[in-house]
């Protein structure tokens, strides 16, 4: 963490990496925005599997399926997955791979004490490091990728995150991907500005954590939450900006950071797709694109891809 943000706060235009968001309060915080009626991606995608899931899985072929779900952490969408999976297969074994402890206990004791059938073993990883102990047991894996947390990698890096997953597939094998699709600026933004702050105290909450863990003196309320289309990117840009100019410490890298009034720090990047732009990083990772489901507005998309 000391190395990302000595890394992020020295370089010009100043970044702080996305993942630097997740600490506990962070992902409560996260847990929230799913809730907010602005923020449409989570329940879009929910009714997405609720009305599909069962075709998601015939579409998968007939033999027995293992589900393994990267970053799930508590794996509240995957529920409608797993049923579904039961009703053709009676029982369900399902991998979820998540660094963080905690919510991977949560999770199985969840989905064990309310579905009859399922068998949780989660793994506590990076996720592509995960994958590689995952033995088939003469089974087909499909990998959920979901939630369009593809959309926080550059389209390059899309594609190598995409290839590690495939590497560590067999021909047969399945991808099911979650991809934020592009929609009119307006619900774009208010999904990454809403009207409780909760998105503005999430993107300031990055400070407050680096306050705390190494020792930084970051007042937030001087940092403005902006969220950005950028259309020629196709991507959701959130920064904070430096609303005066200002000077920050933070002693466990021994760095003094030097603000200019309207300053930005670049939090993150949310890559909003087409059916051209993500077949495109699909294929160059190996899979082809077998089918889609989309709610009645196309505003986000679920895939299978078969890996070949
Ligand atoms: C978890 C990366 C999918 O980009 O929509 C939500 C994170 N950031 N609000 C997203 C996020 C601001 C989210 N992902």
């Amino acid at each position: 963490m000391g190395a990302e943000v000595m890394r992020g706060l020295t370089a010009t235009p100043k970044t702080l990496s996305p993942w630097l968001f997740y600490d506990e309060a962070g992902s409560r915080l996260f847990e929230a925005i799913t809730r907010l009626p602005e923020y449409y991606l989570t329940r879009t995608e929910r009714a997405i599997f609720a009305q599909h899931a069962d075709a998601m899985i015939a579409s998968a072929g007939d033999e027995p399926l293992k589900l393994i779900e990267l970053g799930a952490g508590t794996a509240t969408k995957t529920g409608l997955l797993l049923r579904a999976a039961i009703r053709k297969q009676n029982t369900v074994e399902y991998v979820p791979i998540d660094v963080s402890q905690s919510a991977m206990q949560a999770a199985k004791a969840r989905l064990e004490s309310e579905i009859r059938g399922v068998h949780v073993e989660p793994r506590v990883a990076d996720y592509t490091d995960g994958l590689a102990e995952i033995p088939a047991e003469g089974m087909r894996r499909m990998v959920l990728y979901i939630g369009s947390s593809i959309g926080n990698f550059e389209p390059e890096d899309a594609v190598e995150v995409l290839r590690e997953v495939r590497k560590r597939l067999a021909p047969g094998d399945w991808l099911l991907l979650g991809a934020d699709r592009v929609k009119d600026r307006q619900t774009l933004l208010h999904a990454y500005d809403d009207g409780a702050g909760i998105t503005a105290e999430f993107n300031r909450n990055v400070l407050v954590r680096i306050n705390r863990e190494l020792g930084a003196n970051f007042n937030p309320r001087l940092f403005r939450h902006l969220a950005r289309w950028n259309e020629a990117k196709s991507r959701i840009e959130m920064h904070l900006e430096s609303v005066t100019a200002q000077m920050v410490i933070v002693s466990a890298l021994d760095l003094e950071v030097r603000f200019a009034a309207g300053e930005t720090i670049h939090t993150e990047n949310s890559y909003k797709f087409t059916d051209e732009s993500i077949r495109r990083i699909v294929e160059r990772a190996g899979f082809r694109i077998e089918r889609c489901w989309m709610d009645a507005l196309a505003w986000f998309g679920v895939y299978l891809a078969a890996s070949y």
